[in-house]
């Protein structure tokens, strides 16, 4: 407010304020200037690239326009004026997440604004198409999979249904790493992506200190009580980089909000300097800047790094720092934080904000603890993505104690108020103390990270019905016995039909809007239900197969260019896109190719006639030190290598691996898709995304009963998706059987003749793959492979057929996409607003009037 231009002056201000284009003539100016300009480049030295650069500054500019109004209106906006007054609540929802997996933005910037077709036409006149174009933008690949991703469906529904919401995470240097395939191995390549990124916007005068090591003191201050300074640390400065977030057919413009690291004033040795030890002075700098460096490759799989330990503190405190500032300009009461702020952590990287929320309002606001913990709890929201044991976050104690010692405590002091409760609850349960304690007696100590988050937050939630059960009956039992079960809630995912329809598969997009009258169903995607009116519509039928076959020919010239292999896109796609893991079992898959080439190579030409072709297309990045998954990536690399070149087979089966799956080439390959693939061990996908977006896209599923597969099923119906395998209720006993049962591992006939062939060496030295098979065969076969493998290629012989029968398959895929309307993430925001953060929308200025 300090710093708003004196009335007078505002109407100059105001004449000369820039408006957001809106012809194709002004975009046309806009973007010819910042060629010219901006990027001092001219008519006669201006390539794709830099046509890219100034359509996406002239985007940016209109971005910026409905950005600064929107803060101004969010900030400014006086519940008091509002008709209901009791009813409005003004807060702000702070959604942190260490990962956002952006994907490109100019794409996206157009059509949320509804740009698209005039800039597309003007670029045209400026001798450009607009698809190369969009293909010049990196993606902004700020995280591994599906949590990265789901954070930012989020932020697109957010803005889109004009929630005042803002995302918090770190600027990394280098996003997920690029993957190359050399010999079938996966090769790393740092993701350098900063180079040139019009969409951010760095705040050089929005820092924050944050201290690291030191120890702390107790004193008493005036009024006699006791308080504890926590000094002598090691400081490193957060700089705020900012990007727009637009919504969709509204002027809403969000915020996510990135801190990048760097050396704290006076940090810099100038002593050393000055001295000569240039290198020695520099060698600070760097360190402080290490922290914001690297996006940890990890997905599902905590390794317990003390700098990741650093990312997580750096990133909440100057996040808490950020929000509380806002909050203290305001004059409230401390006691309506919670009415003004909602604070979600996605997972459990966040949760350090608990403590340090703590430790800003009784060491530095003063409040006593018991007032300061309501307000805590009050403030977060906890959202659970996983059971895997291997990714629930744990940390040393004594490495807290080293890099937090303040945090430390208030952790010992959050559990003994926490134990006390519990105590004097169940006074009978010894040994409940010991299950639930934030800290578990281990050599060393570990602190249970989802443990505090749960005990610091008014709300838990899984991701998918399923998995919200499971939470309650696996790890989270005893809490629910000590909250009760109103503590625990469910909001399955969802996706933005903005860019996993619209974008993606636009002309898909459109022949909906034909059927539906306009794009309406884009905002509320339960409209879809209209088009199986038009299930048996000739015209309708035709163009919407006539889609399908355009999307795989697309793929099918993408896969010729990448991978050098020709398939024939009227054969059946068959894909799976994710994170290799091995409890997402693309082991099972490949598994499955292996015997359906062995069968192809028993027929006759005769039978091979009758034949469904086929194409397997893999892709999906392992993490770096994850060796299993890398030789799954090297088997699938392998088995294509010698299918691919078996004259014999021909078209009949065909394997692809795709390399450096991200969220732009996803946009391609998944309107390709006839079946897509979502196979896990039941009980061990929380939910899964992609699943939807294939549906939605028109492609039918072969999937476990796990995660969302099951909402998905109840949705489009039994008929319209291949279930196969063990439930998750029984996986336990089956694991135990693998060791225990009578009659030893027996292994099914097809399976051992898959595995004989592999260590036969038809692909290649059979050694690279015993860990794999022994895994199966020797180590339990943790993940139920063999157990689920029968039923699995059944299943695919009952897909072949089914797929043969073409009219009837179009009649489940329609089927299938007019059901998906659930699947919206504006569903899952409105139900995390409604039942976790108590916030309403704020519309921006335009339409409230
Ligand atoms: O989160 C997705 C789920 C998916 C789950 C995934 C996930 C990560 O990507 C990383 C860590 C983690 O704990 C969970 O595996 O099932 O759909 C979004 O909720």
């Amino acid at each position: 407010v300090e710093a708003s231009i004196p009335e007078p002056q505002r109407a100059a201000w105001k004449k000369f304020s820039k408006k957001e284009f809106s012809t194709k003539d002004e975009f046309q100016a806009e973007t010819v200037q910042h060629i010219e300009t901006t990027l001092a480049r001219s008519l006669f030295n201006c390539d794709e690239a830099a046509a890219y650069s100034g359509t996406a500054l002239a985007f940016r500019d209109r971005l910026v326009i409905a950005w600064n109004k929107t803060q101004q209106n969010q900030t400014f906006a006086d519940p008091k004026q509002k008709v209901h007054e009791s009813d409005v609540k003004l807060n702000k929802v702070a959604d942190l997440s260490l990962e956002f997996l952006m994907g490109r933005a100019l794409d996206n910037a157009m059509l949320n604004t509804g740009m698209k077709d005039i800039a597309a036409d003007g670029v045209s006149d400026l001798g450009f198409r607009m698809e190369d174009i969009i293909s010049q933008e990196r993606d902004a690949a700020l995280g591994n999979g599906g949590l990265g991703r789901l954070a930012a469906c989020f932020l697109d529904s957010l803005a889109s249904l004009n929630y005042p919401a803002w995302g918090y995470a770190l600027r990394y240097r280098y996003g997920i790493f690029k993957q190359e395939i050399i010999d079938g191995y996966q090769v790393e390549i740092p993701d350098y992506w900063l180079d040139f990124n019009p969409w951010e916007f760095p705040r050089h005068d929005v820092t924050v200190d944050i201290q690291f090591y030191g120890n702390v003191r107790k004193e008493t201050d005036e009024s006699g009580k006791q308080v504890s300074v926590w000094e002598n640390g090691e400081i490193v400065t957060a700089v705020a980089y900012d990007a727009p977030i637009p919504g969709y057919g509204t002027k809403t413009t969000n915020n996510l909000r990135l801190w990048s690291s760097k050396a704290a004033q006076g940090e810099f040795d100038f002593t050393k300097f000055n001295s000569g030890e240039y290198e020695a002075s520099v060698a600070d700098q760097q360190r402080a800047e290490t922290i914001s460096a690297v996006l940890y490759p990890n997905d599902s799989l905590e390794r317990g790094k003390e700098l990741r330990l650093k990312q997580q503190y750096f990133w909440c405190a100057a996040s808490l720092f950020d929000i509380v500032r806002r909050f203290k300009k305001s004059k409230k009461a401390w006691t309506e934080f919670p009415n003004q702020v909602a604070i979600q952590l996605n997972d459990t990287h966040p949760t350090l904000a608990i403590p340090e929320l703590q430790r800003i309002l009784i060491d530095q606001e003063g409040l006593e603890w018991d007032e300061a913990w309501s307000i805590v709890q009050q403030t977060f929201g906890y959202t659970n993505h996983t059971v895997l044991p291997e990714a629930l976050e744990k940390w040393s104690v004594p490495l807290i104690q080293h890099l937090l010692p303040r945090h430390l405590q208030i952790i010992y002091d959050i559990n003994l108020h926490f134990l006390q409760f519990v105590e004097r609850n169940f006074p009978k349960d010894r040994d409940m103390l010991g299950r639930v304690s934030i800290i578990e007696e281990s050599q060393p100590k570990m602190v249970r990270m989802a443990y505090l988050a749960v005990i610091g937050s008014h709300k838990v939630n899984g991701v998918a019905e399923l998995h919200s059960d499971l939470i309650k009956t696996t790890i989270f039992k005893d809490f629910v016995r000590i909250y009760g079960p109103d503590k625990f809630t469910n909001v399955t995912n969802g996706i933005t039909p903005r860019r996993w329809l619209h974008q993606a598969n636009p002309r898909l997009s459109q022949l909906i809007a034909s059927k539906l009258g306009g794009y309406e169903f884009l905002k509320d995607l339960t409209l879809l239900h209209k088009l199986e009116a038009y299930v048996d519509d000739k015209e309708f039928r035709k163009e919407f197969q006539a889609i399908k076959h355009a999307n795989k020919v697309r793929l099918a010239e993408y896969i010729k260019t990448a991978n050098k292999v020709t398939v024939n896109p009227s054969s059946l796609f068959d894909i799976q896109v994710k994170r290799i893991h091995e409890y997402k079992r693309q082991q099972l898959n490949i598994f499955g190719v292996i015997h359906r080439y062995l069968e192809l190579k028993d027929m006759s030409a005769e039978e091979r006639k009758k034949v469904q072709p086929r194409v397997s297309i893999f892709g999906g990045k392992a993490a770096p030190g994850y060796w299993m998954a890398k030789t799954i990536i090297h088997l699938v690399n392998q088995v294509a290598q010698v299918i691919n070149n078996d004259a014999e087979i021909g078209d009949l089966l065909k394997v692809v691996f795709l390399e450096d799956y991200n969220v732009s080439k996803a946009e391609i390959i998944i309107p390709a898709s006839d079946i897509s693939e979502h196979i896990s061990t039941a009980g061990t996908e929380a939910s899964g995304t992609s699943n939807m977006k294939f549906v939605l896209n028109g492609g039918l599923v072969i999937g476990t009963c796990d995660g969302a597969n099951i909402e998905i099923t109840r949705e489009v119906g039994e008929d319209n998706i291949f279930l196969f395998g063990n439930l998750s209720e029984d996986v336990e006993d089956l694991r135990h059987a693998h060791f225990y049962s009578a009659d030893g591992f027996r292994l099914d006939p097809a399976l051992q003749r898959v595995f004989d062939t592999i260590k036969s060496g038809t692909f290649g030295d059979a050694n690279s793959f015993s860990a794999l098979i022994n895994s199966i065969l020797e180590h339990g076969d943790y993940y139920l492979v063999s157990d689920d493998f029968k039923s699995y290629v059944d299943t695919q012989k009952l897909i072949d057929e089914a797929y043969g029968n073409q009219e009837e398959w179009l009649t489940k895929t329609i089927t299938s996409v007019s059901r998906m309307g659930f699947f919206s993430s504006d569903r899952c925001i409105e139900e995390y607003a409604e039942a976790i953060w108590n916030v309403e929308p704020v519309l921006p200025k335009e339409d409230t009037a």
